[in-house]
């Protein structure tokens, strides 16, 4: 059982009474009901991906893993009406390949796709790298199908994007971590194919200057500006250091990083030319201190590589404490010019790795130790640091999760920077669907 019993970076694990893989719905209901009927709790499981320590039992020996992972299905392509429908077990590489070979687009796109699955994509409302143009998981769902704590499947496989029928309820399900329900299907919104890319790799002399290259590209691209990835010096030099074949686009080091990707559905959309132009035009206002754009896919795909290979170089320099914060975009370079700044005041030499979907004003603001130091003395100043990090955002009117969730790892706190009204909205809730708590308690909701 041990895949199933810790997580990617065997930063969570648990003992699982028992790890439970249904076939199809009927089955999940099935195993649903009887855990209810015994009054055992249940922790939905795709693949395993979360950074929050969301997907994995506790210690008991008390709880039963429900993995999806066999039910991996494309049940339908509806080319008119631009759906797909699919199992929650799909891994979201293999939907976006079912979308490209009927001609379309699923556009979700993650590190995590060759083995995160459609159901773990929603219970956690996944973003990315495309959520600049299309949207979380909330933007892209048309319909679910779920199992109720008790066992009842609930039917909302509907494929409309009108329908005001009263509440939307698979938006609740949809970021709520597997604790009302098990997602077993989902009618997803496809787009049309991507026929023109470009892709440029950026350097800035710093944060506030991502910010300003955002504005001209909108100015200039319009919605054609798909992904604006944004990379600290220090993120990209563990990238250097760890990742077999990466090499740096650049002769010399900038404090800075941008990686921006414009797309287009016609195929002579001449999108290397609009980012040239709106480069220049950067380079000339002192925006953008240098920048290559991608002459191949394989180039394209090696820059990517650059960016999506962070979390993983990370994880080599010992512990990574994972901060996923956002803030409106507008905030984001006071922001982190303060934070940075009393971070370095706590723990003198520690290293800031900064990086992530800054169109979005999502960060991800992981620290790692001071060159030398030893991991358990850095681990004894996480919760410290995490409150520096967290009064920052909530000071700036920002979130101390934008994409990851609050599994095992941000539930306790989270009760310190939501209000009370809305945690009483969100435990009431919790209450009308799963009054037992038997759907993955300890996950999510402070105590
Ligand atoms: P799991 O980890 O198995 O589960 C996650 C949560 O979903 C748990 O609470 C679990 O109980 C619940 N769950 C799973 N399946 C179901 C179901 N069928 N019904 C109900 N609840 C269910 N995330 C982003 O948002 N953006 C990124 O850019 C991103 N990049 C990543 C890059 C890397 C290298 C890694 C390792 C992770 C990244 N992630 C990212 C995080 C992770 O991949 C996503 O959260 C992903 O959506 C999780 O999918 P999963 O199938 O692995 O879910
Ligand atoms: C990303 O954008 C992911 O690369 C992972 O969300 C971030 O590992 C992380 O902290
Ligand atoms: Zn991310």
């Amino acid at each position: 059982m041990a895949g199933y019993a810790s997580d990617w970076r065997n930063a969570y694990s648990g003992t699982p009474a028992a790890v439970v893989r249904p076939g199809g719905t009927e089955e999940v209901a099935a195993v649903v009901a009887l855990c209810a009927e015994a009054g055992v709790a249940m922790v939905p499981q795709g693949g395993n991906t979360g950074l929050c320590g969301a997907a994995v039992p506790d210690h008991t020996g008390g709880q039963v893993v429900l993995s999806l992972t066999r039910m991996r299905r494309i049940r339908d392509v509806d080319l008119a009406n631009q759906t797909i429908t699919v199992e929650a077990g799909a891994v979201l590489k293999s939907v976006q390949a079912a979308a490209a070979a009927a001609g379309r687009l699923f556009p979700l796109s993650l590190g995590a796709e060759g083995s995160c699955t459609i159901g773990g994509n929603l219970a956690t409302n996944a973003g990315g790298t495309g959520v600049l143009r299309y949207g979380t998981m909330r933007d892209l769902t048309l319909g679910l199908e779920v199992v109720l704590p008790d066992g009842r499947i609930w039917n909302g496989l509907r494929g409309l994007r009108k329908d005001n029928t009263g509440y939307d309820l698979k938006q609740l399900f949809i970021g709520a971590e597997g604790t009302l329900g098990v997602i077993t299907a989902a009618v997803l919104k496809l787009f049309p194919a991507v026929r023109n890319r470009a892709t440029a790799w950026i350097a800035l002399p710093g944060p506030q200057a991502g910010i300003d290259l955002i504005g001209i590209l909108r100015e200039q691209a319009g919605d054609r500006l798909t992904g604006f990835e944004i990379m600290s010096r220090q993120s990209l030099g563990f990238v250097l250091r760890h990742a077999s074949g990466a090499r740096d686009p650049f002769g010399e080091r900038h404090p800075w990083y941008a990686l921006v990707e414009l797309n287009d559905t016609l195929p002579a959309a001449g999108l290397d030319g609009v980012l040239e132009s709106a480069l220049g035009d950067a380079i000339g206002t002192g925006v953008v201190s240098d920048a290559v754009i991608a002459s191949s896919p394989a180039q394209a795909a090696a820059l990517w590589a650059l960016r999506e290979g962070i979390s993983e170089a990370q994880n080599h320099e010992g512990p990574s404490l994972k901060h996923d914060v956002s803030v409106p975009v507008s905030r984001i370079p006071t922001f982190l010019a303060r934070t940075d700044r009393a971070l370095r005041e706590l723990v003198p030499g520690i290293r800031i790795v900064t990086y992530g979907h800054v169109g979005d004003g999502n960060l991800h603001y992981n620290l790692s130790k001071p060159e030398r130091s030893g991991d358990a003395e850095f681990q004894a100043r996480a919760a410290d640091l995490a409150r520096v990090i967290y009064d920052a955002t909530s000071a700036c009117d920002g979130s101390i999760s934008a994409e990851h969730g609050l599994g095992q790892s941000k539930r306790g706190i989270v009760a310190d920077y939501k209000g009370r009204h809305e945690l009483d909205l969100m435990r009431g809730l919790k209450q009308l669907f799963d009054p037992r708590g038997l759907m993955n308690p300890g996950k999510l909701l402070p105590d």
